[in-house]
């Protein structure tokens, strides 16, 4: 034996497990915000946009709390790519969420859409914490000032983040995993219809929200939780930014526009969402952040062809996007739904949209999992 030959020997025991560790390093899962923001990322760069719908498989235009059930799933077979939550009641320690949808079967929800490789995002309407008013409750309009001066309200502000913190640990999946969901608090803040909305805050206030709400989720150790910053309609970069809270606190820039007006509300729309679906594209590409359109739609799609020929040409325009989520289908009021249902009118409209290269549904998300996605899982 050569003296090379017993040095390579010696060393094999180093090298084998050198060599093991690498490649445990390299195929251990990501985390599960990781494997959230990889997702969007896959999306983005195959120019593939996820379609979303709020409260998908928990009621439709005309069915409430069934299982199994969701007005896209019968209308194309696959379920949205995206399903969209609300967290509104959780800060009053309710069962049911501010639709009358059980905490309990939304937590099932997430896990069943986790499990099927899509993914969750949740809004939260909540109530404020000084005299309980509901979200659109803008009678008192030194709400946000108070929850940042009086140390009281701080204290209540903090319980109720403490909540939905608790929340978001407890959504685990089989193997006891938390499941990485999609958090978007105080949205639409440049609108005048929440109390934390542009009239009723300072700037600084409002950042308040956001700073202190990240402290406290990051105390409580809701690590699962990738965050997106979403005004109303802009006109402008400077007046999407005006009160972000900053680039650490933030993961997902967002926008919610809607078709308003029917049909001759079309070319608004159209100008309102190249804009602004513009300026969070060339933000988030700045900035190393994902791009949404975290809330749209046209209710009741009274107008022939919205998903095709105004929604599509939106997603194809700006494909950087990871996903679109349009609002929901409400079992108790019949015109207020935005994807259509068995039946309507544009049902054969939406599935040549889902059919379309630029759309990605729920199958497609699978297809994207990412590469360290838990063997469980893909
Ligand atoms: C609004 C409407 C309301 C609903 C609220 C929260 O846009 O759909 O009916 O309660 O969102 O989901």
């Amino acid at each position: 034996m050569t003296l090379r030959k017993m040095a390579i020997i010696a060393a094999l025991p180093l090298l084998i497990a050198c060599s093991g560790k690498k490649a445990e390093e390299k195929s251990s899962p990501l985390t599960p915000r990781e494997q959230l923001l990889a997702l969007l990322d896959s999306a983005s760069t195959s120019k593939t946009v996820f379609f979303g719908h709020h409260d998908d498989t928990v009621y439709g235009h005309s069915w409430e709390l069934e299982e199994g059930r969701s007005d896209i799933l019968e209308i194309v077979g696959d379920y949205p790519a995206v399903m969209s939550w609300d967290l509104g009641g959780i800060e009053a320690d309710d069962s049911l969420n501010l639709d009358g949808v059980p905490f309990e079967r939304i937590s099932r929800e997430v896990v069943a859409q986790d499990e099927r490789g899509g993914i969750n995002t949740f809004s939260w309407h909540l109530h404020n914490p000084v005299n309980g008013g509901d979200a659109w409750d803008v009678s008192d309009t030194t709400i946000v000032a108070q929850i940042a001066h009086n140390p009281e309200t701080t204290e209540r502000f903090r319980e109720q983040v403490r909540k939905a913190a608790r929340f978001f640990n407890s959504l685990t999946d089989s193997s006891g995993d938390k499941v990485g969901v999609i958090f978007r608090p105080w949205h639409e803040h440049n609108g005048n219809w929440f109390w934390w909305g542009q009239d009723f805050a300072s700037d600084e206030d409002f950042r308040f929200l956001w700073t202190e709400m990240r402290r406290v989720m990051d105390e409580e150790g809701a690590d699962n939780v990738v965050y997106a910053y979403s005004p109303d309609r802009v006109d402008s970069e400077k007046e999407y930014l005006h009160r972000y809270p900053g680039d650490k606190y933030v993961d997902i820039l967002g926008i919610d526009i809607y078709h308003l007006g029917g049909e001759a509300g079309v070319e608004d729309y159209r100008e309102a969402a190249n804009r602004g679906l513009g300026i969070v594209e060339k933000l988030a590409m700045e900035k190393g952040k994902r791009a949404a359109f975290t809330e749209t739609g046209l209710e009741s799609i009274n107008m022939r062809g919205w998903y095709t020929q105004v929604l599509l040409p939106l997603m194809q325009r700006h494909h950087s996007l990871g996903y679109v989520v349009v609002w929901r289908n409400a079992p108790d009021k019949p015109a207020h739904f935005y994807a259509p249902y068995p039946g309507h009118i544009e049902a054969a409209d939406f599935l040549n949209f889902k059919h379309n290269a630029t759309t990605g549904f729920a199958s497609d998300a699978h297809g994207f999992a990412p590469k360290y996605r838990k063997a469980a899982r893909t």
